[in-house]
């Protein structure tokens, strides 16, 4: 006698963010592993194993490593100098162009490859990319190098995107020359909703006084399968399109977290299940512009937040009186 074939159970998405302290191949051991993130000079610089990418942003203190859990064993592999690993509808990507001064051909180079990678993937919707590059706020005017990987960025894209195609995004700059722009990013089988702060105006319609090219992100994006946290933009203090608080860390740390609140908020108007604000189920990471007040902000945000597990990071926002930017999940 023959059973009928049953249709396969619908798995939707699921990621889970953990910082781990634990030994990198220990955390590689584990099939379901998708992606693991080592910061700064006392982690690993390399690994042969394409899950794990190193960020040489230097961390406070020890930082512990970044992993994202999918619930399935993880395929993964090298192509074209892109690093991938799948499962259960998630793709992690990871590439690197090296950067000789002229970041906007830099940043074209690596969204053409990443926008070729997408066309021809079977997870073409980036929900979540993030960006460090070289000495992000020198140069002036229309020359400042954000303001040229702005133009670099949307230029390998080569078409603009619509608002609901945005994905969430980070750019930061690395405090010690690395001589290469670095582009990691989550993309899935099924587009997520892009969401906007109702405190900020929209980063893609930033006036020309900011550069020629305004920034193509969404302020967080909400993945479309539910057991995925909500992931949230670089966020600092601006308020409309204005920096606030110039020169005031504590302050504009709190605006930086009250963004974040409005976009849990906003947020929340889609998905109700999703904690009212930032809690156990939070993940942080915080760049913080100036070596010297790491130590500060570790402590404003463990006095903060200290259920929160946060990493802090030194990083250089794109507007220099940026003093802090947080990114990073909810559920
Ligand atoms: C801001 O609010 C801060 O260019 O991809 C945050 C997140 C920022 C992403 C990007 C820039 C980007 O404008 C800067």
């Amino acid at each position: 006698m023959f059973s009928p074939p049953e249709s396969p159970p619908f798995l939707a998405a699921a990621l889970r963010v953990q910082y781990h302290a634990a030994p990198l191949d220990a955390l590689l051991a584990d099939a379901r592993l998708l992606a693991v993130f080592g910061f700064g000079a006392t982690a690993p610089t390399t690994h042969a194993d394409p899950r794990y990418l190193h960020v040489a942003l230097p961390a406070q203190g020890h930082a512990p490593l970044e992993c994202w859990y999918a619930e399935q064993a993880v395929r993964s592999g090298r192509e074209d100098g892109i690093a991938w690993a799948e499962a259960g509808g998630l793709r992690f990507g990871a590439l690197e162009i090296a950067d000789d001064g002229d970041i906007e051909r830099a940043a074209a180079d690596g969204y053409a490859r990443l926008q070729r990678w997408l066309a021809h993937s079977d997870h073409p919707h980036p929900l979540r990319i993030w960006n460090y590059l070289d000495a992000i706020t020198a140069g002036d005017g229309d020359g400042e190098r954000y303001r040229r990987f702005c133009v670099g960025r949307a230029r390998g894209i080569g078409r603009a995107l619509a608002p609901e195609e945005l994905p969430a995004a980070t750019a930061i700059g690395q405090p010690e020359p690395t001589g290469r722009f670095q582009l990691y990013w989550l993309s899935s089988v099924r587009p997520g909703t892009p969401l906007e702060n109702p405190r900020q105006v929209q980063a893609w319609r930033y006036p020309r006084q900011y550069g020629p090219q305004p920034p193509g992100f969404a302020r967080a994006l909400l993945p479309a399968s539910t057991p995925m946290p909500l992931l949230l933009s670089g966020t600092a203090a601006v308020v409309g399109h204005a920096s606030r608080h110039a020169a005031l860390l504590d302050a504009q740390l709190e605006e930086a977290l009250a963004n974040l609140d409005a976009l849990i908020g906003i947020a929340r108007l889609r998905r109700p299940q999703l904690p009212t604000r930032l809690g156990e189920g939070s993940r942080l990471k915080v760049y913080v512009r100036d070596a010297d007040a790491l130590a500060q902000v570790d402590a404003l945000l463990q006095a903060r937040l200290p259920q929160v597990p946060r990493i802090v990071l030194h990083g250089h926002v794109c507007r220099r009186e940026l003093l802090v930017e947080i990114d990073g999940s909810h559920a």
